[in-house]
């Protein structure tokens, strides 16, 4: 049933003992220009499908939603309320164009109905599930904000909206693992008390820095003791219109003692969080990927990532060179040699292995060029390209995917 790949995949994963799929669903192409609620109604549909083909009774999670025009996000949710009731997931809308022309694609995550998993729904920002042995938090940002403040009220003030939404479950914001970060008019110029002319992304990592400054990440939540400064994985990427839109990832182990939360660096490229400050005076504090494992099986979470090598860009001008750089950061981050240099060998993979990828297209007329190049390297991952600005002006593609690992580790391709 699944003819084009491009457009419509599913990867189904064992992993951590249930069945988790992660879907990359927009809506067919016949229905283009067709009104959003039937855009809607396709893209149910197909979840509908994939779930019942594959792993049937599972639930959805979370849904990241890509929205050509923002303001539909009201008419998704309500749309989605009152199809899933009391199992709405978390949806996040993310105000970035599908590149493919529709009006929404979404990123979904759902998890099999198995005796051993708990699910519960918090409000509409936070979903906990719980399977062997770990606790997942999902979280999205309350609907916005005063879009008066300076970019840095603003960015603070998110921060410490989710962590008011993980504080109703107890858990501290030690425990966030991933982060997303959409801000739009990303390179453009805004005001801080602080430095005068700058940029919006530089205020935002200013004050992510300042939000981070007491967190001792990881502290307590698994076995590895931190000597050094770490971070969740993050991705930080343009969006439309003046908006920011936040939502992050959080978990728990049952036993601590038997879970491992480890940052991943890069071998060819500086730590963001040792950027120089021509690149923003309070470097990004985000880790390359992250591995979360147990004891026989893990997730990487590989953050947004660019044709980067140290700190410099490389191949300005060039969509293809710099997608192929791109993919091969990701390559060497999830590399099985990597993971070994990084204390856990056996839980590395190959580029194609991926579960799942987003792309971030700068300028709609490299898409092709870029779509073809993700085609080639990673054929068989469920993609989803959407149009969005990358944090420098020079970069023309960002890429980000998650990746399940280990000895027992089990993904079929749907
Ligand atoms: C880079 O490598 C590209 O600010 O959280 C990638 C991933 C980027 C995350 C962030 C920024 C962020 O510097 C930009």
């Amino acid at each position: 049933m699944n003819e084009n790949p491009s457009i419509f995949t599913c990867t189904v994963s064992k992993t951590f003992d249930v069945s988790h799929l992660v879907m990359a669903v927009v809506p067919p192409k016949e229905l283009t220009g067709e009104p959003l609620v039937k855009q809607l109604e396709a893209v149910n549909e197909q979840i509908g499908h994939l779930i019942a083909e594959n792993v049937p009774g599972a639930r959805v999670i979370q849904q990241t939603v890509f929205l050509k025009n923002y303001e539909d996000r009201h008419f998704c949710q309500e749309f989605w309320r009152n199809f899933y009731g009391e199992d709405l997931p978390v949806n996040v809308y993310v105000p970035q164009p599908p590149c493919d022309g529709q009006l929404l694609a979404v990123e979904v995550i759902a998890e099999e109905d198995a005796a051993q998993t708990r699910i519960t729904r918090q409000g509409e920002t936070l979903t906990i599930l719980k399977h062997s042995g770990i606790t997942w938090y999902y979280a999205c940002q309350q609907e916005p904000k005063d879009y008066s403040q300076t970019m840095y009220a603003q960015s603070v003030g998110m921060f410490q909206q989710l962590d008011r939404t993980f504080g109703t479950r107890d858990i501290p914001f030690e425990n966030v693992i991933r982060t997303w970060l959409y801000l739009g008019n990303i390179t453009e110029p805004t005001f801080s008390e602080l430095e005068g002319e700058t940029q919006r992304y530089k205020e935002l990592n200013r004050a992510r820095t300042d939000f981070f400054r007491d967190i001792q990440f990881f502290d307590g939540v698994s076995s590895v003791p931190w000597t050094r400064a770490v971070y969740p994985a993050s991705t930080g990427i343009g969006g439309q219109g003046d908006t920011v839109v936040m939502s992050a990832l959080a978990v728990s182990f049952d036993d601590p003692a038997a879970g491992a939360i480890v940052p991943l660096e890069n071998p060819q490229q500086t730590s963001a969080f040792d950027y120089s400050q021509e690149y923003s005076i309070k470097s990004p504090k985000f880790a390359r990927a992250l591995l979360l494992a147990g004891p026989r099986n893990g997730a990487i979470f590989v953050s947004g990532t660019a044709s980067i090598t140290d700190q410099e860009t490389r191949y300005p001008d060039d969509p293809e060179k710099q997608t192929e750089l791109t993919l091969e950061n990701i390559a060497l981050l999830i590399s099985e040699e990597n993971l070994k240099a990084h204390g856990k060998p056996g839980f590395g993979c190959r580029l194609d292995e991926m579960v799942c990828a987003r792309v971030y297209v700068k300028r709609m007329e490299d898409y092709e060029t870029i779509r073809k190049v993700c085609e080639r390297l990673i054929p068989n991952v469920p993609k989803i390209f959407t149009i969005a600005d990358v944090c420098r002006p020079d970069l023309l593609v960002e890429i980000e995917g998650m990746a399940d690992v280990g000895p027992a580790k089990n993904i079929t391709r749907k």
